[in-house]
């Protein structure tokens, strides 16, 4: 697979499974932090940073819908790759429909902003990107940091009070979000692109057996961390509402719908419903990325036709305790 290896743009340098057919998903490399803190070297300051993402991305997704429920859509500009990532990795296609173009450089290529930030730059590149117009750099590309960056350290600057971290429940998220990564946000990928029957197995099992799990949780209650919606529903979200278009066809993820589910489907729609969520989700561009992209698993890059889920549908989840919070409900 390709990535960046001193600077230079390689097709041929990654290996994305192990020895045993397993899904290895290589590390992510800038993590530095923006902190409300006099003396950090990144301060939150609207109009400072600005995100890079692909609608179709799970990851960038979240970082998106954190943007969108903290009131940060003036503060952090976004642009949009396209949705095909071919040989040359994430593009930039103005044209195209919901893509932009590069808005600070004018590049061509994602990659040619991995090398602006580090002329040395051996990694992948990937979305989300939390670029520093200020020091031209990038920040942070690490979904799971970005979101509690957003979500955490610009309180003085974000438009909602919206807190997705809050006290009394932070143990809990870091808990929740942790136990969902490997069986289900990273699960569908394990499954998907699994190259052993072996490793398939073992992804799908765990897989739904989380989803098992957690289904049963919210029999009786709103969200995954009790009454609240917190940072955890956002993992779990960009996993689900890509579940039955995508991951059930095209990583053969096809024990289960979401949609058969008696409390995770309610849950989605939600979660779908919650005001600037359904804003965020673009299914064009979530079945072109996927069923094109990965000629591995779907050589002829046919975009099937899909179930098209009624995420509209009443959810009558109000009626368990807690609940999508005032402040949310005021400024989006
Ligand atoms: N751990 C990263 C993963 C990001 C990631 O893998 N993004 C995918 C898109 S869904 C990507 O950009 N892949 C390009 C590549 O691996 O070359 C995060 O959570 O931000």
């Amino acid at each position: 697979m390709n990535m960046l290896v001193d600077g230079e743009w390689r097709t041929d340098a990654y290996q994305s499974t192990n020895e045993d057919g397993e899904f290895d998903r290589q590390d992510t490399t800038f993590r530095d932090r923006i902190e409300d803190d006099p003396d950090a070297r990144f301060q939150p300051e609207a109009g400072r940073y600005h995100l890079y993402v692909s609608l179709a991305c799970p990851w960038a997704h979240r970082t998106l819908l954190v943007r969108a429920l903290k009131g940060l859509t003036d503060a952090i500009s976004v642009d949009v790759v396209d949705p095909y990532r071919g040989d040359d990795g994430w593009q930039f296609t103005p044209e195209k429909e919901g893509c932009t173009e590069d808005s600070l450089y004018g590049a061509d290529y994602l990659r040619e902003l991995y090398v602006k930030a580090d002329p040395d730059a051996t990694c992948r590149v990937t979305v989300p990107v939390l670029w520093d117009k200020q020091e031209e750099t990038i920040v942070n590309n690490e979904s799971e940091e970005i979101l509690r960056m957003l979500d955490t350290a610009f309180d003085g600057v974000a438009a909602s009070d919206v807190d997705l971290y809050p006290d009394g429940y932070q143990d809990e998220v870091d808990r929740i979000i942790d136990d969902i990564y490997d069986p289900i946000n990273n699960g569908v990928y394990r499954a998907g692109f699994a190259n052993t029957q072996d490793a398939y197995d073992d992804a799908v099992e765990e897989l739904f057996d989380a989803l098992d799990h957690w289904d049963s949780v919210l029999e009786d209650q709103r969200y995954l961390a009790g009454d609240r919606l917190t940072e955890a529903d956002i993992c779990m979200f960009t996993t689900l509402v890509r579940f039955d278009e995508v991951y059930h066809t095209h990583f053969q993820c096809n024990h289960q719908f979401i949609r058969e589910y008696d409390n995770l489907w309610p849950y989605l729609r939600d979660l779908y419903q919650t005001p600037g969520v359904a804003e965020t989700v673009d299914m064009d561009h979530i079945t072109e990325h996927y069923y094109t992209t990965h000629p591995d698993v779907s050589p002829k890059r046919i975009i099937p036709v899909g179930p098209d889920p009624d995420f509209e549908a009443a959810h009558d989840r109000d009626e368990l305790p807690g609940g999508v919070p005032e402040d949310l409900l005021a400024t989006v």
